[in-house]
Order: structure tokens, then C-alpha cells, then sequence
């Protein structure tokens, strides 16, 4: 049996410490050996039970730790592709999630069954609950093609549904592999991972790159400002990985905590060997204030789930502000114009488009959407950007319908869609406004039905029930109507001034 190259290498670290929690630790061989144990009971238990998945979907909703890295392998091993639903996501959108990719299968923990065992039965899919798994009953796995599908994610963007990601084995080793090469990650790293596990700034970034290298990830239930500052005035890590809205909270903190306690914690900081930020604009005034605090020059970069990451400040050398740098070891690049021409010269903004290895194979299901974003082999991200002395700066996005706040990429349509499922909901235009702390905050524009009222904390309360916390609109406004042009259409950009 061949193993995946990210097996194999964990196999060869062995006894090292792959995964520490503040109660345990796990070495790579325990990971492998679970991973095969669960491997073999979905291979059990599978619909129709057989010695290989074939790329069936298999999604699994457990927290970050030990049993997610065993679960994820666990299926990769039996064949399939793993999709990681959002511990976040409502039950509506669980659903979608496992109804839009013909999961075949959900695994869980115990503690999260309950969230799935009545979905999963209603949908009529199996559910296998991973704790009790013991022995593997299986002495072979099958042997996975590189060029198999391995993973989906679903990613926001300009339809009002997520889409499926699909990245075969070749391209999530590839993404590894650039990133390892290009952040100097080495078997003496550790690294906290707080991240949410649904996207690809945790699992690739973070998770898989520890992983590979033979580092020691340091699991966290959740951002939690007090347990990272108390670790990092312990010296715990090397390398730290967060969105920009988490370096906003960390400077926040660090400015309100007792002198003595706060050298202890930039001490820590200072001393790591790398810290980076990207998933989101990192502002030039908090790059700068992250600098002046700690000494340590962030490392930003610019990624997207469909390619991994592209683009990346130097490990060595300038590392400037407001800039994402040059492009990835194996990653072209390429800003294309309004004029469908590739830019050759510098200070003229463009389209950025991304060839390669890394980019993803297409979106589930969705052959027409996978093919519109790509031009002559190019992925075509909707970021536009500018090539200043030889480093790229991201300018803004080509869709205003896509929202980023706190790192996460949000559907103004997505959200637009659940509103106007609202009985007193007549008419409303979502936006993304800018916010020192999220980057983008969700705003709503709404037109009631006539006759209708509603108690914005009530509206909230049902969103809560549709969509993640993280998508409902923090800021609301009931309008008589909503900014139009003389044809009629909505003007988003008017909206957004409605919050200004
Ligand atoms: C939460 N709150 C918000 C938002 N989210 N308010 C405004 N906008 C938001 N987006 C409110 C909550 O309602 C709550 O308010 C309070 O903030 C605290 O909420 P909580 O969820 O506890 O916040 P947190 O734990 O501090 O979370 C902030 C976070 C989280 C850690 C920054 O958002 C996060 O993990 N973001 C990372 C997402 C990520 O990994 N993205 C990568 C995508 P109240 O107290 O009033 O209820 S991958 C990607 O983008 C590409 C590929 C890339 O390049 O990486
Ligand atoms: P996602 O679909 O969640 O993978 O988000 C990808 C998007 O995040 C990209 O298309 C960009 O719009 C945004 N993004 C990621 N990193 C950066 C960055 N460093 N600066 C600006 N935008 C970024």
C-alpha cells in the first residue's frame, strides 16, 4: 500500500509531538494509527460497504484537534473527499452543505451528534459517530492517486449559495509544499491554531503545513486573547498565523494590560521566528502599530480558497505594508486588463489571474460556474491589484456583492436571500462598510411590506436561526426605498453611503 505523501511523511516523524492540547498531546503515530482505525469503519460502513470510497463525498463535522486530523486523513485514506463542515453553521445550512455535494456519509464526535443525527436521518444519509470506533478490521487501505479529488470547501462569492471547492491530493501538496519552502517551516516550529477549520487559512496554512514539516500544533478551542497571551509570554511558539482582525484584538488587549504583564507578552512575540497575516486587508496603520509594538514585522500574504495561497511578502527582505508581495514558489501570476489584455507594466490595475499547480479543479456540480472562471487556462480570482516596485498591492474586488469581515468572505446575495425570507420583508440591499476591527461589517438596507413592522433585535434572532452569527447584519436600517439608478437598479454604492 502506497501511502499520500502527507501520510507518509507523518509516518516518518513518529514519535514526535504532532498535536497538544492544554490537557494532551498526541504524537504522529497516533494520529496515523487513528486515522487508519477510522478509515476502515467508514469503509464499513459505507452506503454500500467496499475497499474504496472512489471519491465519495464524506463531510464531518468535529472540532480542531486530534480526532479532525484523524477523521480528515481517515477518509483521504478510504478514498474519499473530505468535507469539513463549519462548527458555526446553522442547521438550514448544514443541510445545504450536505445536500449540495451528495454526501454520502457524516461523521461527528459524540458531543456534536446531536446536531446531526435527526438532519442526517431526514436526508436519509449515514451518520457514524467516530468515539466509539476501537480496532481497525482492515489490514489494506486503498492506494490514493495523487490526482484524486481529496478535499471540498465551500467558499461565498457572487451566487447566492456557497459553491464547492474541489482540490485534488496533487494540488493541496502542492500548496504545502510552496508554503513550507517559501516560510522556512521546519520540525522545531510550533504554531497555534485557534483558526476555524472550515477554510483553507487553518487547514492548509496552518494544520497541514505543521503537519508536513513535523511541528507541533497547539490546539484552541477558540480565539481566546488570554490563553495566547499567557502562552506566548511562556515562549511557546515560533510561528503565528492569524487574520487581521485578531492582530486589531491583540493590540487592543496589549494596550489595556499591566506593563509588567504586557513585556512578558511582547517578549514572546518578539522572539518568534515568523508572523503572519492574510485572509483579509491588513491596514498599513495596524502593520505599522503591530511593528512598533513588538518589534516584529508581519509577514502579509494573499490567498483565496480556489488557489491556495499566491502571493506572499519575502521571509527575507522587505517586507513592506499594505503590500502581498511576489508571487508563491510554483505560483504564476498574471493582472489582466479591462481591455482583455495581460498588464505589462507597472502602477496599472488589473485583474489578478493565477496559473498552476496549486489551483483548484472545479467548483462540485457546477461545470458552468468552474468554467466562467477561467480565461485561457488562468483563474480568474475578481481581486484587482497593481504591481508597484515589484511587489503587488491588492486594490479592492471586482464583485462589491462580496463581503470580507473578520477574514471570513461573505455573499451580500447569500444573506440578501435569507432576509427576504422574512414575512415584513419586502425589499433590502446588503453591503460590506468598512470597520477598523472586522475590515468590512455586514450592513442591511431593508423596506418593510406595507403595513408591516419589525423589531431589528427580533430580525436578528431569526437570522440566528438561518445563517452563522458571523453573516447576520450587525448594522440595520429600515428605508422607504433603497438608492436606485434612473433604470431602477439598486446602486450598492449609494446604499453603503446610507451607513456612512
Ligand atoms: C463576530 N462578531 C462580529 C463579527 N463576528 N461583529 C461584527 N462583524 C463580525 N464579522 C461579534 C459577535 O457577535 C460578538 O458580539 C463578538 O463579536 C464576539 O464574537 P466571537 O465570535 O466570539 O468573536 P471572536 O471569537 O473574537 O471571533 C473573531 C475572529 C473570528 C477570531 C476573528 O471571526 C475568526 O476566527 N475569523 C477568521 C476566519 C477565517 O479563518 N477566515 C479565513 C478564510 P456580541 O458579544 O455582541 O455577541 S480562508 C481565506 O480567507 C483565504 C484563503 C485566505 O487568504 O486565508
Ligand atoms: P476565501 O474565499 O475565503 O478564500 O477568501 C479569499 C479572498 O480573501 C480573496 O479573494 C481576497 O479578496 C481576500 N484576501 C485574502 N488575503 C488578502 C490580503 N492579504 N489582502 C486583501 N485581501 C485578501
Amino acid at each position: 500500500m502506497k501511502h499520500l505523501r502527507l501520510i507518509q511523511r507523518a509516518i516518518e516523524h513518529g514519535d514526535r509531538i504532532a498535536l497538544s492540547t492544554d490537557r494532551e498531546q498526541y504524537t504522529y503515530n497516533e494520529v496515523v494509527d487513528r486515522s487508519s482505525q477510522i478509515a476502515a469503519a467508514i469503509l464499513d460502513s459505507a452506503p454500500t460497504p467496499s475497499d474504496d470510497l472512489a471519491e465519495s463525498r464524506v463531510a464531518y463535522l468535529v472540532p480542531a484537534g486530534f480526532d479532525y486530523v484523524a477523521t480528515q486523513w481517515g477518509i483521504w485514506r478510504a478514498g474519499g473527499i473530505a468535507l469539513p463542515l463549519s462548527l458555526s453553521a446553522t442547521e438550514k445550512e448544514l443541510e445545504y452543505a450536505l445536500a449540495a455535494c451528495d454526501s454520502c456519509m457524516v461523521l461527528s464526535t459524540d458531543e456534536l451528534a446531536p446536531r446531526l443525527s435527526g438532519l442526517a436521518q431526514r436526508i436519509g444519509i449515514n451518520h457514524l459517530v467516530i468515539d466509539p470506533i476501537a480496532e481497525s478490521s482492515r489490514d489494506q487501505l486503498p492506494t490514493i492517486d495523487p490526482d484524486r479529488a481529496a478535499m471540498i470547501l465551500y467558499t461565498s462569492g457572487t451566487t447566492s449559495k456557497p459553491k464547492g471547492v474541489v482540490t485534488t491530493h496533487a494540488c493541496i501538496e502542492q500548496q504545502i509544499k510552496s508554503l513550507i519552502q517559501a516560510w522556512h517551516w521546519n520540525a522545531d516550529d510550533c504554531i497555534p491554531l485557534f483558526l476555524p477549520m472550515h477554510h483553507i487559512h487553518g487547514i492548509i496554512n496552518i494544520m497541514s503545513c505543521a503537519l508536513w514539516a513535523g511541528a507541533k500544533i497547539e490546539v484552541h478551542p477558540r480565539f481566546d486573547v488570554d490563553a495566547i497571551f499567557k502562552r506566548v509570554s511562556e515562549d511557546a511558539y515560533t510561528v503565528f498565523m492569524a487574520v487581521p482582525t485578531i492582530y486589531v484584538k491583540m493590540i487592543e488587549t496589549l494596550e489595556s494590560i499591566s506593563p509588567s504583564e504586557r513585556d512578558s507578552v511582547i517578549g514572546g512575540f518578539s522572539k518568534m521566528r515568523l508572523m503572519v497575516s492574510g485572509s483579509a486587508a491588513l491596514p498599513v496603520s495596524v502593520h505599522r502599530q503591530w511593528t512598533d509594538l513588538t518589534g516584529q514585522k508581519l509577514l502579509e500574504r494573499y490567498g483565496m480558497t480556489e488557489i491556495g495561497m499566491a502571493l506572499s511578502n519575502p521571509y527575507q527582505g522587505q517586507r513592506r505594508p499594505g503590500s502581498v508581495g511576489l508571487p508563491l514558489p510554483g505560483v504564476e501570476i498574471r493582472l489582466y486588463g479591462d481591455d482583455g489584455q495581460t498588464i505589462q507594466s507597472e502602477d496599472v490595475a488589473g485583474e489578478i489571474q493565477v496559473r498552476g499547480a496549486n489551483v483548484f479543479r472545479e467548483y462540485y456540480g457546477r461545470a458552468e460556474a468552474t468554467k466562467e472562471s477561467f480565461i485561457d487556462g488562468w483563474f480568474r480570482t475578481g481581486d484587482v491589484a497593481v504591481l508597484e516596485k515589484g511587489y503587488y498591492r491588492i486594490l479592492g474586488r471586482t464583485s462589491i456583492d462580496i463581503i470580507k469581515s473578520g477574514g471570513y468572505k461573505l455573499s451580500a446575495l447569500e444573506i440578501e436571500a435569507t432576509l427576504l425570507d422574512h414575512p415584513a420583508i419586502c425589499q433590502c440591499a446588503v453591503v460590506g462598510v468598512a470597520d477598523e476591527t472586522w475590515g468590512e461589517c455586514v450592513a442591511a438596507a431593508i423596506v418593510l411590506q406595507k403595513n408591516q413592522t419589525v423589531e431589528l433585535d427580533d430580525l436578528r434572532s431569526w437570522c440566528k436561526e438561518r445563517i452563522s452569527a458571523y453573516k447576520i447584519p450587525r448594522r440595520m436600517l429600515i428605508v422607504d426605498d433603497l438608492p436606485r439608478n434612473a433604470m431602477g437598479k439598486v446602486t450598492k454604492p449609494d446604499v453603503t453611503k446610507l451607513f456612512q
